[in-house]
């Protein structure tokens, strides 16, 4: 589709970014390799830009990247804050047994989930792995989660189980794919796109990067092209990025249900006397996990950016 008849534009989205270079996907479903000019700033996967035609069908220039809805950056000690992907509506917290499921990465995603405004949902994968007793005891550890509101569906790329919940999930939708290493994320892509071996081909024609271990965040169109899915690398360690206590607090909401009720109106729920927060864990009624996760955040924010 051309921005206006008569122009030379063509809209596009971002399938994976290389710095100068990057690849998209026009309405058709064509790969385009095109490059990316230092002055309008990184293109990031999920970004919607006009671009030009230079060499034939398969090659252009970005013109202009068009403004984000939101944008899940990573936080990196050494180069800070990095843009991962933009205009996402869902994140699928890919959990497995192994390797063995950090709670405390969970906790820390679903507060960027909350922060940007997207809908969070856990997906604990490689249930075919489980032993009925181990299948239970997982039940329980996340039944903190379900509890809370959030979403939960159990997987398996071999059994299949799950995957026509994953498909519903991201009907007319943008969907990233976060987690450790290991945990099955680029299978769950695999499992929900039918011809990928295709599309990788072509992606690492067009990059000449090979696959296993995922490198980049690449964009996958939905066989039905109603919505997309995200694959991302693995991490040890999701790092938010700094921000203050009352903006991490929102990704608690059994901490947000008693807000008013300390003693302090600017109760960070620490060490404050007459802390709401604190009795509720005290009597537990909030999980204690949580809460130490949520004080852990608060004070890594505060070593980052001192007045958090
Ligand atoms: N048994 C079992 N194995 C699985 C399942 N899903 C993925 N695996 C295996 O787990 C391993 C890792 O899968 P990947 O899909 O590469 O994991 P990933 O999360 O994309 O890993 P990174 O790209 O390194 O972040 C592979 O050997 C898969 O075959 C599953 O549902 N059951
Ligand atoms: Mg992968
Ligand atoms: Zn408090």
């Amino acid at each position: 589709v051309k921005k206006h008849s008569g122009s030379q534009q063509y809209e596009g989205r971002i399938v994976v970014n290389y710095g100068a270079q990057c690849l998209l996907e026009d309405d058709q479903g064509t790969l385009v390799r095109c490059r990316s000019p230092r002055k309008l700033g990184q293109a990031v996967c999920g970004d919607f830009v006009y671009w030009e035609k230079t060499q034939g069908q398969s090659h252009g220039n970005l013109i202009e990247l068009r403004p984000r809805r939101n944008e899940l950056l990573r936080h990196d000690q050494h180069s800070g804050s990095r843009v991962l992907a933009a205009n996402l509506d869902v994140i699928l917290i890919v959990l497995a047994a192994k390797p063995e499921a950090d709670l405390s990465l969970v906790d820390r995603y679903l507060v960027g989930a909350e922060v940007l405004g997207l809908e969070p949902v856990l997906v604990f994968n490689k249930t075919d792995l489980l032993e009925a007793k181990e299948h239970e005891q997982w039940k329980d550890r996340l039944a903190e989660f379900s509890t809370l509101g959030y979403g939960l569906i159990w997987a398996s790329t071999k059994s299949g189980l799950g995957l026509a919940e994953l498909q519903a999930k991201l009907e007319g939708r943008t969907g990233i794919i976060v987690g450790q290493s290991g945990v099955g994320k680029s299978s769950l892509v695999d499992a929900l796109i039918p011809d990928i071996s295709l599309r990788i081909q072509a992606l690492s024609e067009a990059s000449g990067e090979g696959q296993h271990t995922t490198t980049s965040t690449h964009l996958y169109p939905l066989p039905n092209r109603h919505g997309c899915v995200i694959d991302s690398p693995g991490v040890r360690d999701f790092r938010l990025w700094p921000m203050p206590a009352v903006e991490l607090a929102r990704g608690f909401p059994e901490l947000c249900k008693v807000f008013g009720e300390c003693r302090f109106q600017d109760c960070r729920h620490l060490k404050e006397p007459g802390c709401a927060v604190k009795q509720l864990v005290e009597r537990g009624a909030i999980s204690a996990r949580r809460y130490s996760s949520y004080c852990n955040l608060v004070e890594w924010a505060a070593q980052q950016s001192p007045g958090y």
